[in-house]
């Protein structure tokens, strides 16, 4: 764009009103987040047992990537990273208590929702979209419960812990005798159909963020009764499976000591089954959400992006949680859903991070683009799910330790030098560590080359902050 039409843009941009309502060259973005959903739904094929017809019905309209991962397998790296288009290693922040905007790097970044805003987009939205205690009132014109506060309260058991680990804040699980409608996302779900319902005279970037899975899992009865705890499915766990993994690998997986708490109180089958639950908890707000998209005048207009934070362990190499750099903390939900571009019920196997969603709306929406963004757009790929695509999906955690994931391989490099390498071909589970065979010297290099270069400082902590253990 030249400097004279640039001009004329933004005065036409800050003419707002004066703007068309949506239409194919400006198109809506519904932007649904669902926080901690690992592979676990039906059209990713990570659990037999999970009941997720929402997000599989959105799956049949569009292309699911079946390789996508996070940019930081924790909740506040991996969305700052996400809305922002900057990668931990850039902006140094890898962890939950460090402030986006006490990121030098970020400090005045323009996340997605403000580039949308700054090209004439109504900006909206509810939940968790970024980390619970940063919520950046600047990305939103209006935000649900508010600006400052993107979670309203949920309901809890009476008696707490409900699985009788001791201390366990709230790694804990438990139907609840409630409604949906009682329920934190049921009232984020219904501020987001009361958008939808509206007619509007500019197109809109409304978001939709829930928070459930994330923990604790106290969601109603119904959605326990879906899941007979005796008869699930538990993941799949070797007991020796640490012995090949370097000591910083080991030291993630076992930290927090939950594998050994769990199998001690005999919770191992009821927390599987209170995740599944909660899943098919969020699921279902998801859905609310779809029927009022498809009830409403917007439909045809409309992009609908679903995407998770990251994935969820839950026992596979004795860890739990995110946290950690194997391909179950690491693999995320993404659907993406383009009225005219995508075909319905594609997949799409290319090695994808979340850093490439923002350049991807820009594009879809013919924003300006930003040279700025560390990601590469997905629309060449939502067109044709086959097309050529030459990168590995890379995620960090914590300084300086990263992962690379092409489609056959994973290799993992951690700050002191230790290595891991997976062979996704022979091994799914990722058991086995080849990183010390001379024959795949070649394989890791080709990988390592795809490493950061830059592994920027960490980025100031918010204080006076709760220490948050998830
Ligand atoms: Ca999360
Ligand atoms: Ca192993």
């Amino acid at each position: 764009m030249s400097a004279f039409s640039r001009r004329a843009f933004l005065s036409t941009v800050a003419a707002g009103p004066l703007l068309p309502a949506a239409d194919k060259n400006r198109p809506n973005v519904l932007f649904i987040a669902v926080d901690d959903l690992n592979d676990w739904i039906g059209c990713l094929g990570g659990h037999p047992d999970v009941k997720t017809p929402n997000i599989d019905r959105l799956a049949a309209r569009g292309v699911s990537f079946a390789k996508a991962y996070c940019a930081a397998p924790s909740c506040n790296p991996s969305r700052t990273a996400l809305m922002t288009g900057i990668r931990p290693s850039s902006s140094g922040v890898y962890e939950n208590r460090q402030p986006m905007r006490e990121s030098s790097a970020l400090k005045s970044a323009v996340t997605m929702p403000q580039h949308f805003m700054q090209h004439g987009y109504r900006v909206t939205g509810g939940g968790k979209i970024y980390h619970g205690a940063f919520p950046d009132p600047q990305s939103w014109q209006q935000y649900f419960p508010s600006q400052e506060k993107n979670q309203p309260g949920d309901p809890v058991p009476d008696k707490r812990p409900a699985n009788g680990i001791p201390k366990t804040a709230h790694f804990d699980w438990s139907a609840l005798p409630v409604t949906d409608a009682e329920m934190g996302d049921y009232k984020t779900t219904d501020y987001v159909i009361g958008e939808l319902n509206k007619s509007h005279d500019k197109p809109f970037f409304l978001a939709c963020g829930i928070y459930k899975p994330h923990l604790p899992w106290y969601v109603p009865q119904k959605y326990f009764d879906m899941y007979a705890a005796d008869k699930i499915t538990l993941p799949t766990v070797k007991d020796d499976d640490l012995d090949d993994v370097p000591a910083e690998g080991r030291r993630l997986a076992l930290r927090s000591g939950d594998h050994k708490k769990v199998l001690e109180f005999g919770q191992w089958r009821k927390a599987v089954q209170g995740y599944l639950a909660s899943i098919s908890f969020a699921d279902a707000c998801v859905g609310r959400v779809l029927d009022a998209l498809d009830k409403s005048p917007h439909s045809a207009n409309t992009i609908v992006v679903l995407w998770s934070d990251h994935g969820w362990s839950l026992g596979e190499k004795l860890h739990w949680r995110k946290f950690a750099l194997w391909e179950e903390a690491t693999r995320n939900v993404l659907i993406v859903s383009v009225p005219g571009v995508t075909k319905p019920g594609t997949k799409c196997a290319r090695t994808v991070d979340a850093l490439h969603i923002y350049p991807t709306l820009v594009e879809l929406c013919n924003l300006t683009p930003k040279k700025e963004l560390e990601g590469k757009s997905l629309v060449s790929l939502l067109k044709d799910p086959q097309a050529k695509w030459d990168l590995p999906a890379i995620t960090t955690y914590e300084r300086n330790n990263h992962s690379v994931r092409s489609e056959r391989w994973r290799y993992i490099r951690y700050h002191d030098g230790g290595e891991e390498l997976y062979d996704h071909a022979n091994d799914e589970m990722e058991f086995h560590n080849l990183a010390g065979k001379p024959e795949f010297t070649k394989i890791k290099q080709e990988h390592a080359r795809w490493l950061p270069t830059v592994n920027a400082p960490d980025s100031p902590e918010a204080k006076n902050l709760r220490r948050e253990p998830a």
